[in-house]
């Protein structure tokens, strides 16, 4: 498989340790365990992120550099809905998240995981909610989707999506073991990047070109 030329540029556990402003970011989130860290590497084609069967593995946030045509900066998102961690290791988190989508302005797009199996649950819908009353663009991603046969994907997907998924496109369905729609999803971010880097222009942009 190819792959990415990229790189791990920060890690913050705080919001100063956020790298400065200028690159397109994409950024990953999802419930804990969705497979975020996994589809990052998979996206990449790179074990770089840390991928653990066990819950609450990613508590930062990671930065990557990706050396596209245009680059941008991948966002390892720690994930939500975690009951048996502590409240206040729970609050730390959520707080580090909510510092971070509020006011990002080169927040271009938020990749929403959500896994095949198990489709909205009430944790997914609040975040759909909050980040749609902030009008940051967000498309919806499936996860894990080795985990259903084949004949019975269309009728899940048609299922979720008249359920009131919110995306600013049809959901991709992927998955990080056998990397069904990897490429579908990095042809989405070029030809995303692509339109955001104009739009950008347009708005004035800075002497990035973004
Ligand atoms: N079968 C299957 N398993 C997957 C897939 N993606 C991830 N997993 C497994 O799901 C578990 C969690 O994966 P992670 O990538 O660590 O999940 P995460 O969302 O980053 O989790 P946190 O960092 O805890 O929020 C691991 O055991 C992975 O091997 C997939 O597409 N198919
Ligand atoms: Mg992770």
């Amino acid at each position: 498989m190819s792959s990415w030329k990229t790189s791990l540029l920060c890690t913050a556990f705080e919001p100063r340790q956020f790298p400065p402003e200028g690159f397109p970011e994409i950024a990953i989130a999802g419930r804990s365990n969705v497979g975020k860290s996994s589809l990052l590497n998979a996206l990449i084609g790179q074990k770089t992120a840390h991928v653990s069967s066990k819950p609450g593995k990613t508590r930062s946030i990671n930065f990557f550099r990706v050396e596209t045509e245009i680059p941008f900066h991948l966002v390892d998102l720690p994930g939500y809905g975690f009951a048996s961690r502590s409240k206040t290791e729970q609050e730390v988190w959520k707080r580090l998240i909510e510092r971070y989508l509020v006011n990002r302005e080169s927040l271009a797009l938020i990749v929403h995981l959500v896994d095949f199996r198990h489709g909205l649950l009430k944790n997914d819908r609040e975040l759909q909610d909050w980040v749609s009353s902030m009008e940051i663009p967000m498309l919806t991603v499936f996860t894990k989707i080795d985990k259903i046969a084949r004949g019975k994907r269309k009728g899940e997907l048609v299922k979720y999506v008249k359920s009131g998924l919110k995306s600013i496109d049809m959901p991709i369905l992927t998955s990080a073991e056998d990397k069904t729609g990897i490429d579908e999803l990095r042809g989405f971010f070029g030809s995303y990047l692509a339109e955001w880097k104009d739009i950008v222009e347009m708005q004035g942009g800075n002497e990035d070109g973004f």
